[in-house]
């Protein structure tokens, strides 16, 4: 009885077998290293160059404010996407309109930097370019409806990011970059409805570059590049991701810049990453000089005539590019 069965079984295997045989060749799995954990040719973390990234804010400044539907952005747009596709990126220009808080039709740019392309593993960094286009928060009354220069506010987050996207280029890693320029950021109405602040981020959280676009997390720089900044730990930065947080400033404070990564937890702010956490979800920090004690909650010279390559200290730009891109290679090397 008991060899009876066993011989039936036995029979069925063999038979399930032979239909098997009969079938098509099946498309063969996926290799196992696509499945397997992430194991990458270890980088040494670069060098940022903070004269370089000076130099990148300069030139931004050099053009006027960047003011949307001026002549100097549009010249600022189209430097910032020669130079992203000179570091070897492939480089997206998302042409959109916006209508601002004012009625105007704005016309913007977001400038989509991709490294490694291909690469399923991806991080984003992220900075606003254009400048705001009235001085609301000047002392002097006089000066409220000039054009803020934005050489902090603006140009330092894009002069970071472009010393590391050079970086990137001459020290290649696996894994997927993308550096996104937002434009029409700071063309908010004070005091008005959080909408009306970051059009391009809102633009973009609703029609990403790429299909079911998810990368790990992504960083917002803003107001980077002012002497004795402090990057306090933002709200909406630690509910979204507070692991990631707590790492970079761990990292920052551990390269000696402690002075500048500060413990301090701050109040939530509607910046690029407010929109890109709740349309886009994409986990996303903000590095940001909000200092926890100053006159308007941010840097001195925000949103005032003062904002130019003064307001722009090169032991800053190396303190916040140096923790930056430490970050991207260490992300990239499994040991972030
Ligand atoms: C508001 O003032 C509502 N948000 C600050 C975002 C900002 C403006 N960042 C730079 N300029
Ligand atoms: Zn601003």
């Amino acid at each position: 009885m008991f060899k009876n069965t066993r011989f039936i079984i036995l029979l069925l295997i063999a038979a399930i077998l032979f239909v098997d045989c009969k079938t098509d060749p099946k498309v063969p799995d996926t290799p196992k290293e696509d499945t397997a954990p992430v194991k990458r040719t270890q980088v040494r973390i670069p060098k940022f160059e903070r004269d370089s990234a000076y130099i990148y804010i300069e030139k931004q400044v050099s053009f006027g404010p960047r003011v949307p539907n001026t002549e100097p952005h549009q010249q600022c747009r189209d430097w910032l996407i020669e130079k992203m596709k000179s570091f070897g990126a492939d480089v997206i220009a998302q042409d959109f309109q916006a209508t601002a808080y004012t009625g105007e039709l704005l016309n913007g740019t977001n400038v989509i930097s991709q490294f490694n392309p291909e690469a399923t593993d991806r991080i984003m960094l992220c900075a606003h370019w254009d400048s705001r286009h009235i001085s609301d928060n000047d002392p002097n009354e006089e000066n409220h409806t000039l054009p803020v220069m934005g050489a902090d506010d603006g140009g330092s987050g894009v002069g970071v990011l472009m010393e590391i996207a050079r970086n990137l280029q001459n020290t290649p890693i696996e894994l997927g970059v993308d550096i996104i320029f937002f434009d029409l950021e700071d063309y908010g109405e004070s005091n008005g409805p959080e909408e009306t602040w970051c059009l391009g981020s809102q633009y973009w959280s609703r029609n990403q570059h790429r299909e079911n676009y998810k990368p790990k997390y992504g960083i917002l720089l803003d107001m980077v590049g002012a002497k004795d900044a402090q990057f306090t730990l933002e709200e909406i930065s630690m509910t979204v991701a507070p692991e990631l947080m707590r790492k970079i400033w761990k990292l920052g404070k551990g390269m000696g810049y402690g002075k500048y990564f500060v413990n301090d937890r701050t109040r939530p702010i509607i910046d690029d990453h407010y929109f890109i956490n709740k349309i886009a979800r994409i986990p996303t920090i903000d590095i940001i000089n909000k200092p926890r004690t100053s006159r308007t909650g941010f840097m001195e010279c925000w949103h005032t005539q003062c904002d130019d390559m003064t307001n722009i200290d090169k032991a800053t730009l190396q303190a916040v590019g140096q923790t930056v891109l430490a970050t991207v290679y260490r992300e990239n090397n499994g040991n972030l």
